[in-house]
């Protein structure tokens, strides 16, 4: 059962027109709200969650928050927090988060996610499956009734090892929907690689999966594949930001 509020950010004067990024930053400033002092807290990736990490740094100079603990879920992310003063630590030494905080690719209407166009999934699917609260940001244009089709890829991190025979794997699996998989490059056209050394396979469909939970677990079956970037039902809260104000789901 979904519940959706809307209500005015900023309600301005005149119309105004905001960019992409300054929607981010307002689904981010949005999600800090949640955060108490005292929290351990998933620290996410990418250019939304950027603005959150950001923010917390903010609060904690300001002397607004304390005794917070952040979770990076990148090596970008960590070397963020670092400069901004935010103590670190990792899953071993907390193996429950209190709340996470990260953007995504797609959302649909049930909450259930595309993450990894930042490279970043596997850690992230950790960290936020191990949180109470995962509270997702993004800017409207995120928002799609079916994840994975055909707007974006779903990101599928695999092991170096033999990678042809793992993306020809994955990519007859989900034949039926029309696919192509390709090797992310990185820098000079090689690949792309992963925080922990990995691969990731882009995987384009044409057609909608149907039954997420099932693609999941048959992607998930295949030896060499180590995490995929559908985030089923991980999500507690999406907050959207949009030209409008700012819409909360709660799942
Ligand atoms: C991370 O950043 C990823 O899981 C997701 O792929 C990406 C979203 O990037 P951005 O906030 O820059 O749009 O959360």
């Amino acid at each position: 059962d979904k519940s959706l509020s809307a209500f005015d950010v900023a309600s301005p004067p005149h119309p105004m027109i905001l960019t992409q990024d300054e929607l981010k930053r307002i689904a981010a400033y949005k999600a800090v709200e949640f955060v108490e002092s005292g929290m351990v807290l998933g620290l996410g990736t990418g250019s939304t969650a950027k603005h959150a990490v950001d923010r917390i740094g903010e609060l904690l100079r300001q002397g607004k928050l304390e005794n917070i603990v952040g979770i990076p879920t990148s090596k970008k992310t960590q070397e963020q927090a670092l400069s901004l003063g935010i103590p670190l630590s990792d899953l071993d030494a907390h193996p429950v988060i209190d709340l996470s905080i990260d953007g995504a690719d797609e959302v649909d209407p049930y909450l259930n996610l595309v993450k990894g166009r930042g490279g970043s999934l596997l850690r992230e699917k950790m960290i936020e499956g191990a949180s109470k609260k995962f509270v997702v940001i993004v800017d409207e244009s995120k928002m799609v009734k079916h994840i994975g089709g055909s707007k974006l890829a779903l990101p599928v991190e695999i092991v170096p090892f033999c990678w042809k025979f793992t993306a020809e794997k994955l990519r007859s699996l989900l034949e039926g929907y029309g696919c192509e998989a390709n090797l992310r490059l990185g820098e000079k056209g090689k690949p792309f690689v992963t925080d922990n050394g990995n691969y990731i396979v882009d995987m384009h469909l044409e057609e909608d999966m149907g039954d997420l939970g099932a693609v999941s677990d048959a992607i998930l079956r295949l030896p060499g594949v180590v995490e995929h970037g559908m985030f089923l039902d991980m999500a507690s809260t999406v907050i959207i930001a949009g030209e409008l104000g700012v819409k909360i789901k709660n799942k």
